[in-house]
């Protein structure tokens, strides 16, 4: 199963569809999925196709500031369906990453196996633009286009599956409790940083680690966890203190 995180915590930047020349990304973070009332449901996934003309950054944006992202079309059942929806050029969630290996990759990081490219395509060349690296539906196979092509008419935006659960902040071993152990695995993150220059965490294990969202894991974090402890330990009601609800990607 497919799951990340994601940050609740973080600011929400309101996005608008004013605007037609590509500009840059001020605030991309995830944010609560808001889906749209007619988006349609398609295997637990919501799809909604706009006619507005953006850049293929600015529509990315745009569906992020709903909690959602460009389509990712990652099989036939999934490609059938975008079909059903849509008559026009769109563009996906599909992009060529110039700036590392040059091959092609999934906005939101699925795995980039199915396709169902035009014939000729991708050809990274066109005779209105060149420079093509960011993928769209031409109407049903894939093409891929500059960033700032006016040849599609809008994009299509998809929302996961999404389930609400309560995590436990500072847990840092996924059980059901907070402890000592938990301010010492901190501890050892910390020393870690210390020593090696690295904390040793990936983003999620950073994510729970760092208790109090500073971007830093220390002693800090250690000692607010052993203050919970102590609250659990002495009053059981307390132990609410230690819940917060995440979206879950499932
Ligand atoms: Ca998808
Ligand atoms: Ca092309
Ligand atoms: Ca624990
Ligand atoms: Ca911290």
């Amino acid at each position: 199963m497919k799951r990340f995180i994601a940050a609740l915590l973080s600011a929400v930047s309101v996005f608008t569809l004013s605007s037609a020349i590509c500009v840059s990304a001020e605030d991309t973070a995830v944010t609560t999925p808001q889906i749209p009332e007619n988006a349609v449901e398609f295997n637990g996934s919501f799809y909604k196709v706009f006619n507005d003309r953006l850049c293929w950054l600015d529509a990315e944006l745009y569906c992020e500031s709903l909690g959602g992202h460009l389509v990712t079309i990652t099989s036939q059942e999934e490609q059938d369906f975008i079909e059903s929806i849509n008559w026009q050029r769109k563009w996906i969630g599909g992009y060529r990453h110039t700036g590392w290996d040059n091959t092609w990759y999934w906005i939101t990081g699925e795995e980039w196996d199915y396709t169902n490219w035009g014939e000729g395509e991708p050809n990274n060349s066109s005779n209105v633009i060149s420079n093509e690296n960011k993928a769209s539906v031409w109407p049903k196979l894939w093409n891929d286009l500059n960033l700032n092509s006016t040849e599609q008419n809008g994009f299509i935006c998809e929302w996961d599956k999404y389930s609400v659960e309560h995590v436990y902040l500072g847990n840092t071993n996924d059980d059901e409790e907070i402890n000592a152990l938990d301010a010492s695995n901190i501890l050892a993150a910390y020393a870690r940083k210390q020593t090696t220059g690295d904390y040793g965490l990936t983003d999620q294990q950073f994510y729970m680690y760092d208790v109090d969202k500073n971007n830093i894991v220390n002693a800090t974090d250690a000692s607010i966890v052993l203050k919970y402890y102590a609250d659990i330990a002495t009053n059981a009601d307390n132990d609410h203190l230690w819940y917060f609800e995440v979206t879950v990607k499932e």
